[in-house]
């Protein structure tokens, strides 16, 4: 084990300040993962916010929320989600390098579900109309040359739609890539392109304020958010997402964590919970680390944090400690269950790690699992069951993309440096989507099969036994993209591929769930069909 090795770090000094802590969420022991079911008028879904004090809990009227996640399954979901037959009809928005995020939102609160992409939102119901609401930059290089590695990473790898400032517009929280000197490096700046390591909310000014498509007010939500992957995670129950990330120079430095708003200020800066011991930032400090989510793996209610050398499981107050846990909660209060939920190889720089990771009852036998692939730059997509006592078993269920894996699992790609679990289908049982990042490194980096097809996957969780793996169930295949002949790659029609970070909600809104995808090849909406 190398550097970021838990058992050599410090604990996370003074724990974590939960404000509100100890409120304990009520989450329903319902399929996790699967799209919470508020009926179809519920707009205007009420988020419930601690805000009073001592006062109880205040009920904040949020803007409908169109997205589900698997790290928040709580959240309320504005249309009743409805089967759906894992058919997609695909919507090509545009075929440039513009963002490698997206987002799904009713912006413009006229009851049709909007894409938001980098700095620039689409009107639904057809995505043809563009609104920018912020700086940024337009078209950035995507041949996979090496400078690329500087002069081709956008500065949107993350973005969600959430009203922060709970006026009934829904606002987007936008998080810049970890690293590159933006002044020095981003060709076609438009204005002032996101600093690196940032994380703003952009203030939605409502239908009337957005008239001639003015920029939106920004909001430093935090300026050292490091690590290739993000989510929204509800960590204290109080209906309002927290961000995971990694800080770089928080105190403790080098750590993973999350941040966490002040709702009595939602212009204030978010502050940052360290949850793990210290971790040595790869490439001489740089925050290009991977692998991180979340989920409640031990069941008691309070979501847990994930990554690549483990779970981390929050305690009733809040906080977090390394107490290794040799069996469920033994000993006593310990926070700490040791796995490596990667390939756990050597890597010189200490970056590897999976992607988005998730904590979900894979298997319907009551216990949270865990989802993550091996390797985000690399090859093979894995669930770990846990048994009742906090111990996991790895079952693979993707390769690499040479013909004997593909053979065997009946698809295959590398480098699924993002990755959802969402029920899809609306059977009950949480499905994986990802795909192939094209160009997630440019060439000459050693990322495996770089021109290969960059493919969308759902992966159909069937309750048949896999008998290649012995596993209690089957994560089957099923393509989204690209369908038929495919065309060239690094064309729409020769694949779109996921990005940094890959949406599920409804962008329309028949209730069966679409994907979004921002990457090197363009912006497309997959509708469920
Ligand atoms: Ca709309
Ligand atoms: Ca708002
Ligand atoms: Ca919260
Ligand atoms: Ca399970």
């Amino acid at each position: 084990m190398g550097s970021g090795t838990p058992g050599g770090g410090k604990p996370a000094p003074g724990g974590p300040t939960v404000s509100g802590g100890g409120t304990k969420p009520e989450i329903e022991a319902t399929a996790a993962g699967q799209p919470e079911t508020g009926g179809a008028d519920v707009s205007g879904a009420a988020g419930v916010a601690s805000g009073g004090e001592g006062a109880g809990p205040l009920i904040v009227e949020r803007a409908p929320n169109y997205e589900v996640t698997g790290t928040w399954p709580q959240q309320p979901v504005a249309l009743m989600a409805k089967p759906g037959q894992l058919k997609y009809e695909k919507v090509v928005i545009h075929d440039q390098f513009l963002a490698e995020s997206c987002s799904i939102a009713d912006y413009d609160n006229d009851g049709l579900p909007d894409v938001s992409s980098g700095r620039i939102w689409y009107a639904g119901p057809d995505f043809k109309a563009q609104h920018p609401f912020r700086d940024g930059h337009g078209p950035l290089p995507r041949n996979g040359s090496a400078p690329e590695l500087n002069t081709g990473v956008a500065d949107d790898w993350a973005d969600y739609p959430f009203d922060v400032n709970a006026d009934g517009n829904t606002d987007i929280i936008n998080c810049a890539q970890v690293d590159v000197d933006e002044v020095k490096n981003t060709p076609n700046a438009i204005g002032t392109v996101q600093h690196h390591s940032t994380c703003y909310w952009y203030q939605n000014p409502g239908r009337a304020g957005q008239s001639g498509d003015p920029n939106w007010t920004p909001h430093l939500l935090h300026n050292d958010v490091r690590l290739e992957q993000h989510g929204l995670i509800d960590m204290n129950g109080d209906g309002f997402p927290e961000l995971y990330g990694a800080c770089k120079s928080c105190m403790p430095p080098e750590t993973k964590g999350y941040y966490q708003a002040n709702q009595k200020d939602p212009t204030a800066p978010w502050s940052y919970h360290a949850v793990t011991g210290h971790f040595t930032f790869p490439f001489g400090g740089l925050g290009k680390l991977h692998g991180e989510g979340g989920g409640d793996v031990n069941g008691d209610g309070l979501p847990d944090l994930l990554e690549r050398t483990g779970a981390w499981l929050q305690q009733p107050d809040g906080t977090f400690n390394e107490i290794a846990c040799t069996s469920k909660n033994t000993p006593k209060g310990c926070g700490f269950i040791e796995q490596d939920f990667y390939d756990g190889l050597l890597d010189n720089a200490g970056n590897k790690g999976p992607s988005h990771m998730y904590a979900v009852d894979m298997d319907l036998d009551g216990v949270a699992d865990v989802v993550a692939a091996d390797w985000a730059h690399g090859e093979g997509l894995f669930w770990y069951r846990q048994d009742g006592g906090g111990k996991f078993t790895k079952y693979q269920f993707m390769g690499g993309a040479n013909p004997t894996d593909q053979s065997k699992w009946g698809a295959g790609f590398s480098e699924p440096h993002a990755l959802q679990v969402v029920d899809m289908d609306g059977d009950g049982r949480p499905d994986v989507v990802t795909g192939k990042m094209r160009f997630a490194n440019p060439l000459g980096q050693g990322d495996p099969d770089p021109n290969g097809t960059p493919y969308v996957y759902v992966f159909k969780n069937v309750a048949t036994p896999d008998a290649r793996t012995g596993a209690p169930i089957t994560l089957q295949p099923v393509l989204v993209d690209p369908v038929g002949v495919p065309g060239p790659v690094g064309s729409p029609e020769g694949g779109m591929g996921i990005g940094r970070q890959l949406a599920l909600g409804h962008a329309n809104k028949d209730g069966i769930l679409d994907i979004c995808v921002a990457t090197k090849v363009g912006l497309a909406v997959f509708l469920g069909q």
